[in-house]
């Protein structure tokens, strides 16, 4: 990497990923200063860890969140603006609209995710592998085309052993597979939905009715096998029981709905995806920022006791390099009246 930086890969007990700082002196501002003043280091160092990289330290970005979103500028053209874009106001941060709060503070009063059953393994360590572990996905994977990389700071994480992040490599399961899994899944697509649209696996199960969906926000089909824009590397792109759509999914082509052949599908690729040569596990300290691409690793949040600890995270996502998959192609959750007017007003 740049000789401003240090780098160290890979993460603790992963095969991947990289931690980077200041060569030197010098704290939050002047990272992110140095890191503008050589604004491909930072690209280059996530694409050589494989996709993640973790910055300690970056406390001061708290009290100034303009530094993340700094930060956030070097890794793509466009920064999602969240006032813009249907989300519920009090999950954006008040004087930046590009930080999503992920918190279960009021106002944004988020939930998280369920204890795993039985809570531990069989050994006693934290469930990571599909099925035992759920909520694997992939940021904004309804979206067509889907966004690039993610930044995700610890305002306030819990103590460690609760509230973790897990990634699992889509790079390196991929090129684990079998090769008959290979040819059986080169070509095949994904169908990807909202999360809360009554399409998930459980809502299909409880026979729920899903909701009429807006056609921006239908479900949207994603490559299984995703060719990354600068890497080139083949990763698998898969979500699993909220984020893929199983009344008519998870895959087209195939069996829809959790008892067809594309269920059977879907858990044999995420229990190999989640595997534990594939996944890393982040304890967060205050001041962690992680940069995950999506386009190459899924991730997964885990339980924290929402009732005696508050958890304070701020996001925000990249977009501009989804691949020639996508070229040319409208933002599917731009609902088309408002795409037309904006073309209009831009002339
Ligand atoms: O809360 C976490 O650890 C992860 C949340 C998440 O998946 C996200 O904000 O994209
Ligand atoms: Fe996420």
């Amino acid at each position: 990497m740049n000789p401003s930086f240090d780098c160290v890969s890979p993460l603790p007990d992963a095969t991947f990923g990289s931690r980077v700082s200041l060569a030197g002196e010098g704290g939050t501002a002047a990272l992110v200063a140095a890191a503008e003043a050589a604004p491909q280091a930072f690209p280059e160092a996530l694409a050589a860890a494989g996709g993640l990289l973790l910055l300690p330290g970056m406390t001061a970005m708290a009290e100034t969140p303009e530094l993340l979103l700094r930060l956030s500028r070097l890794f793509g053209a466009e920064v999602e603006n969240y006032r813009e874009n249907l989300t519920p106001l009090n999950l954006v941060h008040e004087s930046v609209p590009e930080i999503l709060v992920v918190s279960n503070i009021p106002p944004a009063s988020r939930k998280p995710p369920a204890l795993p059953t039985p809570p531990l393994t069989a050994e006693g360590s934290l469930p990571t592998q599909f099925p035992h572990r759920r909520g694997w996905h992939t940021d904004q994977s309804y979206r067509r085309p889907p966004p690039d990389i993610s930044l995700f700071l610890a305002v306030h994480p819990v103590p460690r052993g609760q509230g973790q992040t897990l990634f699992a490599n889509g790079t390196a399961a991929y090129a684990a597979l079998s090769p008959s899994l290979k040819s059986r899944i080169e070509g095949l697509e994904g169908l990807h939905s909202l999360l809360g649209a009554g399409r998930g696996r459980d809502a299909v199960l409880a026979g729920e009715t899903p909701r009429p969906l807006k056609p921006h926000e239908r479900p949207q089909r994603q490559p299984v096998v995703r060719t990354h824009p600068v890497t080139g590397r083949r990763a698998l792109y898969l979500c699993e029981f909220g984020q893929m759509d199983w009344v008519d999914g998870p895959f087209l082509g195939m069996a829809p709905g959790p008892h067809g052949d594309g269920a059977t599908l879907l858990f044999e690729l995420m229990t190999h995806l989640t595997r534990r040569e594939f996944v890393y596990v982040h304890e967060w300290n205050p001041g962690d920022v992680l940069i995950w691409d999506n386009r190459c690793l899924m991730h997964a949040a885990t339980w924290y006791d929402a009732d005696s600890e508050k958890r304070l995270m701020w996001r925000t996502t990249v977009s501009g390099n989804p691949g020639a998959a996508y070229a040319g192609e409208r933002k599917s959750w731009i609902p088309l009246a408002e795409a037309g007017a904006a073309a209009a007003s831009a002339g």
